[in-house]
C-alpha cells in the first residue's frame, strides 16, 4: 500500500486538521504528515497539491486524495477495523454526534475558535453560544452515562472517532473557561491528559504563526 500522508492547517488554529489527525494516531495507522500555514499568500497553491477542496486536512494515499476530517476519518475506520463502537446502538449514536457537530455548532465556532496555546480568554457569553456549549455538555453526559461506564472515553474503553470530533472542543472550552458539569470537566481532563493531544499541543507551542481573527478574549 501506498504510504499515507496528512496535509494539515496550522496545528494551533485548525480544529478539523487536528480531528483526522488524532483519529488517526488513536486507530494506529502509520503516516507523515505536512503543515501548511493558513492565511498565507501561497496557502491555497499548496493545498491544491493534495487536494481539490481548498480546505485542510487532506489524506494523500498514493495518487487518491482523502478530504474532509469526516471522511479521513472514515477511510481510517475502514483500514483498520477500528473507530467506531462495536455495538449497533452506540455506534449509532456515536455517528450521531459526530454528524452533529460535523454540521453544526457554528455559534461555538465562530465566537469560540480554536486557539489550542490560549488560556484564560474571556469573550462576551450570547444566548447562543451558551446553547451550543449545553448541547455539546448534555451530548457528552448523555453518551457517558449509557455507553461510557467501562473507560474514560465518550463510549467507555475504546477512543472513537466521536471522540476524536470533539477533541478540539475540548480545547475551546478550556481557552475559555466554558462553564460546564462535573462529568463534562472530567471527560476534558481525561481528553487534555491525552499523550496524542499532548504532543499535538507541544507542537502548536512551537509554531510561529498567528492568526489575528482567531485570536479572541
Ligand atoms: N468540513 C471540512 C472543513 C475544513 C476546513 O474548513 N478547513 C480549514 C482549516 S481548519 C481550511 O482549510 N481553511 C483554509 C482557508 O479557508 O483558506 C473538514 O471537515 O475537513
Amino acid at each position: 500500500m501506498a504510504q499515507l500522508t496528512l496535509a494539515i492547517g496550522n496545528r494551533n488554529y485548525s480544529s478539523w486538521s487536528l480531528r483526522a489527525w488524532i483519529a488517526l494516531r488513536h486507530l494506529g495507522v502509520e503516516f507523515t504528515e505536512v503543515v501548511i500555514p493558513l492565511d498565507q499568500a501561497d496557502t491555497h497553491e499548496q493545498i491544491d497539491r493534495y487536494g481539490p477542496s481548498g480546505r485542510l486536512p487532506v489524506l494523500r494515499v498514493g495518487e487518491l486524495a482523502v478530504w474532509d476530517s469526516l471522511a479521513i476519518c472514515e477511510y481510517a475506520a475502514e483500514l483498520t477495523g477500528r473507530g467506531w463502537p462495536r455495538a449497533s446502538e452506540a455506534r449509532a449514536l456515536a455517528r450521531s454526534i459526530s454528524a452533529e457537530l460535523h454540521s453544526g455548532f457554528s455559534n461555538l465556532r465562530a465566537l469560540w475558535p480554536m486557539n489550542a496555546r490560549a488560556r484564560n480568554r474571556r469573550t462576551a457569553m450570547t444566548a447562543a453560544l451558551a446553547a451550543d456549549v449545553e448541547r455539546i455538555d448534555e451530548i457528552w453526559n448523555d453518551c457517558r452515562r449509557r455507553f461510557g461506564a467501562g473507560g474514560p472515553w465518550l463510549f467507555g474503553t475504546d477512543y472513537t472517532i466521536a471522540d476524536a470530533m470533539y477533541a478540539p472542543v475540548v480545547l475551546r472550552f478550556n481557552t475559555y473557561a466554558a462553564r460546564v458539569s462535573d462529568t463534562t470537566r472530567w471527560y476534558m481532563a481525561t481528553v487534555l491528559e491525552d499523550p496524542a493531544l499532548q504532543e499535538w499541543l507541544s507542537a502548536a507551542r512551537t509554531e510561529s504563526w498567528t492568526i489575528p481573527a482567531d485570536e479572541v478574549g
